[in-house]
């Protein structure tokens, strides 16, 4: 088992019968659901799940999993995600991935959000090693490149791997990829980004995860402060 199953099969067993749990995206949420997925059909575990992506449901659907829809959804009990960046903390940099927007809503709305990395994850600021996402209206996006640039910020575009075209998300925004300097306080540029017109979600994840459970050569560790 690599550590990202570690941690995964870990986080499942914290899902007990009757549970609405949120389900997040990327590598280390599959072998989340598939361990869900596994509990579901083997051992009878009776789970409702609402998923943070279109790719996450559609998997979540072929193994079986009840599915409720974000629509359908006010409160849940336990919402299980990776990260790019954890720091001591537990502020997240989220939003390699395009569903920023459906993912902080299901962190809002979790009782307990539990976070899975391996310890590749763990960093000593946020932007350390990736540029922090800003999704903005289409419409948007110059008036809000240049607040970013007002607050030290160098955005980019996001572009699609093949740099022929901009990636749209899934509601058809914009993503600004905003490189800050080491020196920016987190807590306020979270506070600025939250007001800024024109901006729809960031991935700046403050004051959101309960736990964070990281894998590391084979051992689970928590981050508790
Ligand atoms: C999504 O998946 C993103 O918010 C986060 O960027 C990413 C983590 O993916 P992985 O587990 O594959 O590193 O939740």
């Amino acid at each position: 088992m690599n550590d990202k199953e570690l941690v995964a099969v870990h986080a499942a067993k914290l899902v007990k019968d009757g549970m609405r749990v949120g389900l997040g995206t990327g590598s280390t949420a599959d072998c989340f659901i598939k361990e869900l997925s596994r509990l579901h059909k083997d051992e009878g575990l009776k789970v409702i799940v609402i998923a943070s992506s279109v790719v996450s449901a559609i998997k979540a659907g072929e193994m079986g999993l009840p599915l409720q829809s974000i629509e359908q959804t006010e409160r849940i009990d336990l919402y299980v995600d990776g990260a790019d960046e954890v720091t001591l903390d537990k502020t997240l940099l989220k939003g390699r991935g395009y569903d920023l927007v459906r993912e902080k809503l299901l962190a809002k709305a979790a009782d307990r959000f539990v976070v899975l990395i391996d310890k590749s994850k763990l960093v000593g600021r946020i932007g350390e090693r990736f540029p922090v996402p800003v999704e903005v209206m289409p419409f948007a996006w110059r008036m809000v490149k240049d607040s970013l640039e007002k607050l030290g910020g160098r955005p980019t575009l996001r572009r699609t791997a093949n740099e022929d075209g901009l990636v749209m998300t899934s509601y058809g925004s914009l993503v600004l990829d905003t490189v800050f300097d080491a020196t920016i306080d987190i807590a306020d540029l979270d506070d600025a980004l939250n007001a800024m017109p024109g901006v729809i979600e960031h991935g700046i994840f403050r004051g959101l995860a309960s736990s964070v459970l990281i894998g590391a050569d084979g051992a689970i560790q928590e981050l508790d402060i």
